[in-house]
């Protein structure tokens, strides 16, 4: 049974980090330290369970790139083909005469789902990849 009770630990910390990390709990919004450790906490627990790549995962790959590059829109959809089973939804939007946003909502295995990624980002033409990534089971 999950345990939701909260617990109270200390934590240890040298000044220079603490200040810092305190900038961040500022900068980030955060009511307080326990609200900003508890997000990093599952983030590392995210990342973690990433890393363990027969999590079910769902997600998005955001892609920026320039639809004159050569081949890169039929090698896009090569490539999407692959993968069908693992892909939602695909959002394309038109930038300008030249820049294209594509969204793809993703999801399955988190190796699957990584190696999708990466083809897609790699392709030359795409200027930048951004994988966004949530675990389907609560962490
Ligand atoms: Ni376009």
């Amino acid at each position: 049974m999950e345990d939701s009770s909260l617990k109270r630990f200390g934590v240890s910390m040298d000044g220079a980090l603490l200040r810092k990390f305190d900038g961040l709990v500022g900068l980030r919004g955060y009511e307080n330290r326990s609200e900003a450790v508890r997000d990093l906490v599952r983030d590392a627990l995210i990342q973690q369970s990433w890393e363990e790549s027969e999590q079910l995962v769902a997600g998005s790959i955001l892609l920026f790139y320039n639809h004159h590059q050569r081949n890169l829109l039929e090698e896009m959809t090569n490539i999407q083909h692959g993968y069908h089973d693992f892909i939602l939804a695909t959002t394309h939007f038109h930038l300008d005469h030249h820049s294209c946003l594509e969204i793809i909502v993703v999801k399955g295995k988190a190796k699957d789902i990584q190696e999708l990624s990466n083809k897609l980002t790699s392709l030359k033409g795409v200027e930048y990849g951004k994988f966004t990534v949530a675990p389907v089971e609560k962490v």
